[in-house]
């Protein structure tokens, strides 16, 4: 490599490449100076088992923790930001409020699911940006590295250190042009390149951290919003009660408790980043860097209830969505079916009652106790229940026939 050796990329040069990067359909680019991190919340969190079945980032802790183990001499990270804002859209709190003007069971999807899979569209644009550093500051490909969501980087952390926005108390990086809306890209590289300064400009010492909701003042909205009560503290979210984590990442049973506070969404949970005052001054996204897939959030519950393997792979093509695969989809429209009260699709959920996997089929036992009450729950689904023998299933009979004799 040879642009270390001069001095620090400053000025008009550091200008010109941050247009270079934003020409590429990046709509924030911005610098921060890799320095120690060991004070970041990751360790207290791991340690309160607070990722739930999320290995990968006890895997990756020291990585995360310290970028010169995922890039040797790593000076800068580049940290860029993509806007999928549309201001017009409030999908999450208007369908609590009953006015989507959608059928009372619509179901509800994480604005960012509504668009071809993110992973796919940003990466030929950090491909891109590799090009612009090598042409720009004569660095080869064992320079930098680039990621999306996926990487040991703490994404959040360094666009906060960049001044890119501030860690709410939602845990989410705001900023104040694009709101929450905002999804995160970085590049670690050894070039070194004079850092954005961060929101709060005079931090004690390199390695203290950006306070949480340094711009929240008093307000508590998202906290208090939050239908699960996922918040361990203000900015740490306890995956193990988040609906966004049990909708997308837990392929297992979702917990009883929590079934109920999941209310119609299907996949991910924007509640916290809905209520957010700061989205006043989100702007539409450009859209570059993503696609839209508006056809997702017209599919009515019924028809994603009777999916067939071919059809979801055929609609969920290209999204983040296929990763849930149709057994996680299935179980997700079961607790939707019951908190929305769609008792037309009883007869679907007695025969989900016995599809193949058990994960489905425990959902839909419980879809049906709700739905129909657990007395008539037991008459219906008698057949399905003389030949189940998976325990996990057999264990939401229990729980209904408990519900039963405890309420009559
Ligand atoms: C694991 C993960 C999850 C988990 C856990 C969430 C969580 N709060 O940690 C689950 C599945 C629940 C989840 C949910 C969501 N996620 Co998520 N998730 C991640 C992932 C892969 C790692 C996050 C992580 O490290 N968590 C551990 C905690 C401890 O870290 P943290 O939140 O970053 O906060 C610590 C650091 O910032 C550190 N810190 C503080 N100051 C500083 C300063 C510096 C310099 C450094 C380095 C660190 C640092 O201290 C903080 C803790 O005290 C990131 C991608 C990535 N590689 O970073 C996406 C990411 C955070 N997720 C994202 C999104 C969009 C979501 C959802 C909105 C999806 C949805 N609609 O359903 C929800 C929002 C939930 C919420 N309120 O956080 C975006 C957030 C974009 C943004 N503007 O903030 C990210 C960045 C993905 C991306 N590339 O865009 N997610
Ligand atoms: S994503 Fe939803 S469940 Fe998770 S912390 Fe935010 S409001 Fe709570
Ligand atoms: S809703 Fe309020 S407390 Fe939560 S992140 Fe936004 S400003 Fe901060």
């Amino acid at each position: 490599m040879t642009a270390s050796a001069g001095a620090a990329l400053t000025g008009e040069r550091r200008e010109l490449l941050r247009r270079r990067l934003q020409a590429l359909g990046f709509d924030e680019v911005r610098f921060a100076a890799v320095t120690s991190v060991a004070r970041a919340g990751l360790a207290p969190w791991l340690n309160q088992g607070l990722q739930a079945d999320m290995a990968w980032m006890e895997l990756t802790k020291e990585k995360r923790l310290n970028p010169d183990l995922v890039l040797a001499g790593a000076r800068t990270v580049i940290i860029l930001g993509v806007n999928y804002g549309s201001p017009a859209e409030r999908p999450a709190l208007a369908a609590a409020a009953g006015e989507t003007g959608k059928p009372a069971h619509a179901p509800v999807w994480a604005r960012y699911a509504l668009h071809a899979d993110y992973h796919d569209t940003i990466k030929p644009g950090l491909a891109a940006a590799g090009r612009v550093l090598e042409e720009l500051g004569g660095l080869v490909a064992t320079d930098y590295r680039y990621y999306v969501d996926t990487g040991p980087v703490l994404e959040r952390g360094w666009a906060a250190r960049s001044g890119l926005g501030f860690r709410g108390k939602n845990a989410m990086l705001i900023s104040k042009q694009h709101g929450n809306w905002l999804l995160l890209a970085s590049i670690l590289t050894r070039w070194e390149i004079t850092a954005d300064e961060p929101l709060r400009k005079k931090l004690p010492t390199p390695d203290q951290l950006e306070p949480t909701g340094l711009l929240c003042g008093k307000c508590t909205r998202c906290l208090d919003a939050c239908p699960t009560d996922a918040f361990s503290q203000p900015g740490v979210v306890d995956a193990r009660r988040c609906i966004s984590y049990h909708t997308i990442e837990n392929k297992g049973i979702i917990p009883r408790e929590l079934r109920r506070g999941i209310g119609a969404r299907i996949y991910g949970c924007d509640v916290c980043l809905e209520v957010c005052p700061w989205n006043r001054f989100a702007q539409a996204s450009r859209r570059m860097l993503l696609s839209a897939r508006g056809d997702i959030a017209e599919l009515d519950l019924g028809e994603i209830l009777a999916l067939t393997p071919l059809r979801f792979a055929e609609i969920f093509k290209g999204t983040a969505i296929k990763r849930l695969k149709l057994v996680g989809l299935l179980r997700n429209a079961c607790i939707v079916a019951a908190n929305t009260g769609a008792a037309d699709l009883l007869p679907t959920l007695q025969q989900l009652a016995e599809q193949a996997s058990p994960i489905v089929r425990a959902h839909a036992v419980w879809a049906v106790q709700q739905l129909a009450g657990a007395a008539s729950a037991q008459t219906r689904l008698a057949g399905a229940r003389s030949r189940e023998t998976d325990p996990l299933v057999l264990a939401e009979y229990e729980q209904g026939a408990g519900d039963l004799a405890a309420h009559g």
